[in-house]
């Protein structure tokens, strides 16, 4: 076991789990206080974490909160992440301000990636990746979700990249920083509302036991970075590419005319989304991050045991 760094704060109950070498889950803030409405943030919040113990494993929502960062989170600080005026989206690059200015922080996927890795998390579940956007070959608007991937061992759930992004360009990237990108049980990899994206999957595994195989052979190697888990919505879920793709094509074109840029423009386009499609988006988006969650807790519980 790695021992949690020590400008870490731990929930009794995950410091407990990590010393005894039982299962942990690793769960996001962005999702919480970016990436959708509240209340339904907070309840989908609380539901995943209850998921996450049903399946046997120790959920830990991680955020940065008066400049801490928190492994393991109360209802109140779900509360607070949900509804406070004042929490700052961070990625990597703003962890160190939200720590000096003991702000409140919601972590994206990299960010929770490095602090889960810090505490010795090696399981993280999230509904979206992020990645390389559209037109990134004059913005320049990669994700750091993708740089993560490339350098810190932990495997990160997701239901696969939105087209808001560019699929084909992230899986590329995804390539070239050598990060295995597995669907799960499918051989297309999904696009996040729908189970299909127009793109093959680099890779496909049906057990959970195999992923663990390969978190155990990528690191045992000293193969440093992530393992991308793509798990498909499911079908009574999804929205299918053909439906959803109108409404994204309208929310990045309000995006553009209003001049929208760097970190504001995946929440922006989430929450315009949930506007189109009247609501439906959001059914959808929750309906995947509980169906992850079930995934990610299987996993930890595989990788716990071996
Ligand atoms: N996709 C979603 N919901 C989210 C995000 C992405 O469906 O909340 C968040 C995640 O936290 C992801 C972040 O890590 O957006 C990516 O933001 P950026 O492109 O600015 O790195
Ligand atoms: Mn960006």
């Amino acid at each position: 076991m790695t021992t949690p760094h020590p400008a870490l704060r731990l929930a009794p109950e995950v410091a407990a789990a990590l010393a005894a070498g039982a299962p942990v889950v690793a769960l996001e803030s962005t999702i919480i206080s970016h990436g959708m409405p509240y209340p339904r943030n907070v309840e989908m919040a609380v539901e995943v974490e209850g998921i996450i113990r049903d399946g046997g494993a120790t959920p830990a929502t991680i955020a940065v909160l008066d400049g801490v960062p928190r492994i393991g989170l109360e209802r109140d600080d779900l509360e607070t992440l949900a509804t406070h005026p004042d929490v700052a989206k961070v990625s990597l690059r703003d962890l160190p301000h939200v720590i000096a200015r003991r702000g409140h922080g919601a972590t994206t996927v990299a960010s929770t990636m490095r602090l889960a890795a810090l505490a010795g998390i090696p399981v993280f579940v999230t509904g979206g990746l992020g990645g390389v956007h559209r037109g990134a070959a004059t913005t320049m608007d990669i994700s750091a979700d993708l740089t993560e991937l490339g350098q810190t061992d932990v495997t990160v759930v997701s239901a696969g990249v939105k087209s808001i992004l560019d699929i084909g360009l992230t899986l590329e990237v995804l390539e070239t920083l050598g990060v295995p990108v597995v669907a799960f049980g499918a051989d297309e990899f999904p696009s996040f509302y729908s189970r299909s994206s127009g793109h093959r999957a680099p890779l496909r595994v049906d057990s959970v036991g195999e992923l663990a195989e390969m978190m155990r052979a990528k690191w045992s190697l000293g193969l440093r970075g992530g393992i991308a888990v793509a798990n498909p919505v499911p079908a009574v879920d999804e929205i299918p590419a053909g439906e959803i793709d109108g409404l994204i094509q309208q929310a990045l074109a309000e995006s553009d005319e209003r001049g929208i840029r760097g970190k504001d423009i995946t929440p922006f386009l989430l929450g315009r989304i949930v506007e189109l499609s009247g609501g439906r988006s959001l059914d959808t988006n929750i309906a995947l991050v509980r169906h992850n969650a079930r995934l990610g807790a299987a996993l930890a519980v595989a990788y716990a045991a071996a």
